[in-house]
């Protein structure tokens, strides 16, 4: 049928059908833009929000005491209409990222981070990274000696609760948390607590990059992990960048470019600071003594309740939380103040899936069962200020029987048992009588014992690959290199009974070189029986605690020192914690080699003033001896418990 419309008629319901759209369109949007809360900078707002939404989100620039300005990210539960606690991370990887995509379910936005819609969540970008303001210096050093402003990471915490407990309605609680670096910013939050700060959670925090997290290990130089890293955060403030590596097998790669200071130094230029002051402070000294976070607290104004969160194979920071929790708990003279938690986990396993680490499985999800019954009532209890009962001041989960412990302490009183190096390659608790008095190898620097089994990747969090290789790597088969002329190896009879070992283990090693620089690496290995029907690991040898030391810092960690040649020298060498049972049947390793490349730089095996800048002569085949004798014994220390 035609149309008896006019045109005039026609363009009239046209215009009519356009206001009606309009106006429906304005009328959607205006809620829209009210439960977001507008933007107070000019910039895309970071998600449109939905009316379906359980939450809101508000974005502001909040102003620190110099005028800069930081890019902060505000979760609110919606439908919850008690005043709540706010749980606050800082972060250099970029706020936004912490908001999952297009959801209107805060549970699924912050997965695993998300402890119950009774909080509201907050994120920020630390200054000169992503969308803050500032300049972007990494790990930036506190106010003192080097660093003249008036500013650093405890003020920039201090500020920032100040804003958000005037300018957000809440219970005027924040706790502040975080993981690696942002568990760093969690302590120097504590540094000076604002009055509001009501509980902090660091989770595998970096502490002192010298003795063993990021940087070093007892002065042996992290340098390809390192330079990725740096490179990686460095380039640009607003976007990580990789460095394009064209050799899969960073073993290959790194050995071709040298000493680290002359090969990876070109790669670099002025942008990257922290690359200098690295090349700058091989030595222990004032600068890492500054940015060491356990130092802080040897007079706290206040002890904030804190939950120290530490992984037992954390392969980037396995010595902060421990040493921390320690410095704190002095100061605790109630134990309600300080909580220490140990879980058999790599670098932030606890927000991830927790029931297996390479080969390894641990009967349940350690992770969840960590955040449901150990985390949440921790923050409940100071947050909420709720009756809910607290965890017991130290839960650590024991590998190797698979269970968790509470105890009053860390680490518990337990008797103390020196494990001794034998002759013939044999281990036990009793020092040696007789035989053969030492044991030789020869370390050739061109030929470094790799740390993993290669390919060595790089560390590339866009590469899963890379990625599940670098997390499982001190819990790899050992027997990848068992039996390399340049790894000695000393091992125990089979067990006639269970042996829990707990804490710190000591090395006391009595080796001597015919160089006159060397690094000693020490694992301690539990060797599963060769019929072990567990997980299929028959024969699996199974670090639990290892580490490596450079020979030069064997007296005075600011003070290198060539080693004499040909003289048997003590070192005593710390290894991370453990909380460990050896079952029956299994038997003890110990295995001393003089590399972990390319993750840590070579030691030239003769002494220059610094091994950043080594020449390629310098680089020299040596043969190293370790003392098993009556008067000379090598033994790794640790307290020993039968529960
Ligand atoms: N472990 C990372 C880090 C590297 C270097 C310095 C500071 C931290 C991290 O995961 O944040």
């Amino acid at each position: 049928m035609k149309s008896t419309t006019t045109t005039s008629g026609r363009i009239l319901l046209l215009m009519l059908k356009k206001l009606f759209f309009n106006a429906k369109v304005i009328l959607f949007i205006i809620p829209v833009i009210m439960t977001m809360g507008i933007p107070s900078f000019a910039q895309q707002p970071l998600r449109d929000a939905f009316p379906f939404d359980d939450f809101t989100i508000r974005e502001e620039m909040i102003p620190m005491r110099d005028g800069v300005r930081l890019y902060t990210i505000i979760l609110s539960p919606k439908n919850i209409k008690q005043a709540l606690p706010m749980m606050l991370e800082r972060t250099p990887y970029n706020a936004a990222n912490t908001i999952g995509g297009p959801t209107a379910n805060m549970d699924v936005v912050l997965g695993n981070k998300y402890i119950g819609d009774t909080f509201i969540y907050v994120f920020q970008d630390i200054r000169g990274r992503f969308k803050s303001e500032g300049e972007n210096l990494l790990y930036r050093v506190p106010r003192g000696n080097f660093n003249k402003t008036n500013t650093d990471e405890t003020t920039d915490a201090w500020d920032t609760i100040d804003w958000l407990v005037k300018n957000i309605k809440s219970n005027g609680k924040v706790g502040v948390w975080g993981t690696s670096y942002p568990g760093w910013l969690t302590l120097a939050a504590l540094r000076d607590p604002h009055p509001a700060l009501a509980a902090a959670v660091p989770f595998n925090p970096v502490v002192d990059v010298w003795k063993a997290d990021d940087w070093f290990h007892w002065g042996a130089f992290r340098a390809t992990y390192g330079f990725d890293y740096i490179y990686e955060m460095q380039t640009r403030s607003d976007e990580p960048m990789k460095f394009p590596h064209n050799v899969r097998d960073n073993y290959i790669w790194t050995l071709d470019q040298g000493a680290a200071g002359t090969g990876l130094s070109k790669y670099l230029d002025k942008r990257y600071e922290m690359w200098a002051r690295l090349m700058e402070n091989p030595a222990y000294g004032p600068y890492w003594k500054d940015v060491a976070a356990d130092r802080w607290f040897d007079a706290p104004p206040r002890i904030v309740p804190t939950m120290h969160v530490h992984g037992l194979w954390d392969q980037e920071d396995i010595y902060g939380s421990p040493a921390v929790y320690a410095t704190m708990e002095k100061h605790d003279t109630s134990n309600d103040r300080n909580f220490f938690v140990a879980g058999p986990w790599y670098h932030g396993q606890h927000f991830a899936d927790g029931s297996k680490l390479g080969d390894i499985s641990f009967g349940e999800n350690t992770s969840k069962r960590f955040r449901e019954d150990v985390l949440k009532p921790f923050l409940n209890h100071f947050l909420h200020a709720t009756d809910e009962k607290l965890p017991a001041p130290v839960t650590v989960f024991e590998t190797g029987t698979n269970r968790w412990n509470t105890f009053e302490q860390w680490p518990p009183m337990g008797t103390t048992s020196r494990l001794y190096l034998q002759p013939e390659g044999k281990l036990s608790f009793t020092p040696p009588v007789a035989g053969e008095k030492t044991t030789d190898f020869t370390a050739d620097p061109a030929k470094p014992v790799p740390y993993a089994p290669r390919p060595n990747w790089a560390i590339d969090y866009d590469n899963p690959t890379s990625i599940a290789k670098w997390r499982r790597w001190l819990v790899e088969d050992q027997r990848f290199v068992d039996g390399r002329p340049d790894v000695a190896t000393w091992v125990s009879d089979p067990l006639t009974e269970q042996l829990t070992i707990r804490g710190p283990v000591l090395a006391k090693l009595l080796a001597e070189t015919t160089g006159t620089d060397a690094d000693w690496v020490v694992k301690l290995i539990d060797v599963y029986p060769d019929d072990s029907q567990e997980n299929e690991m028959s024969g699996y040898q199974l670090m639990i605690s290892a580490d490596i030391f450079r020979g030069r810092y064997r007296e005075d960690f600011e003070q290198p020192k060539p080693l004499a040649a040909d003289k048997a020298l003590s070192y005593t060498i710390p290894l991370p914690i453990a909380n460990h049972t050896f079952k029956q049947g299994h038997r003890l390793m110990v295995q001393i080699q003089s590399s972990w490349f390319p993750l840590y730089d070579r030691n030239p095996q003769t002494y220059v003033e610094s091994i950043m800048t080594a020449p390629e002569k310098a680089y020299q085949k040596q043969r190293h001896r370790v003392h098993h004798n009556p008067n000379y014994a090598t033994y790794l220390e640790f307290n020993v418990y039968r529960d």
